[in-house]
């Protein structure tokens, strides 16, 4: 089992995606561990987006990504983290394959409604940012507790 960070960014929850996304997501049957709705902090797009920081484009993406609610998840299953990659499609609308999230939903690089974690590292690292311990561990607590009872 593994888990993977999944946010549906700004402009696709401004669009109505939301449940277009976590449909896909349950539909492959892969478990949605936790998930919120929250605008991101300075600090949270700053953290998120750290591995860009030298990129012409950093600070458009982190005042994009704090611009307004995000809902960002935790995804579990096997091989969640290259499954959730291949789901979402490329990074460049115009070279995401049609089926995929971005090849059905987005045409602007900046504005590509999803983002996903790309190894086990930044899934670990990003689900920090967003997510407490505590808020990660709802499902242990139905497994074991009445519902099997
Ligand atoms: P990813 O989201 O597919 O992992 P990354 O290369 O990690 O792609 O880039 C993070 C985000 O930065 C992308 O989702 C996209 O919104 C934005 N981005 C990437 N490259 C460019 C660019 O050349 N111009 C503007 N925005 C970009
Ligand atoms: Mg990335």
């Amino acid at each position: 089992m593994e888990q993977t960070f999944l946010m549906v960014k700004p402009d696709a929850v401004q669009r109505g995606l939301v449940g277009e996304v976590v449909g896909r997501v349950e539909d492959r049957g892969l478990r949605i561990v936790a998930m919120k709705m929250v605008t991101p902090t300075e600090e949270q797009g700053r953290e998120h987006y750290a591995e860009h920081e030298d990129k012409p484009f950093y600070d458009d993406l982190v005042e994009f990504i704090t611009s307004g609610p995000a809902v960002p998840m935790v995804v579990e299953g096997d091989d969640a983290i290259s499954i959730v990659r291949t789901m979402i499609g490329a990074t460049d609308p115009a070279e995401a394959t049609p089926g995929t999230i971005r090849g059905d939903h987005a045409v602007d690089i900046g504005r590509n409604c999803v983002h996903a974690a790309d190894s086990p590292e930044s899934a670990e690292r990003e689900i920090a940012i967003y997510f407490t311990d505590d808020e990660t561990e709802d499902w242990e607590r139905v497994e074991e507790g009445w519902l099997y009872e």
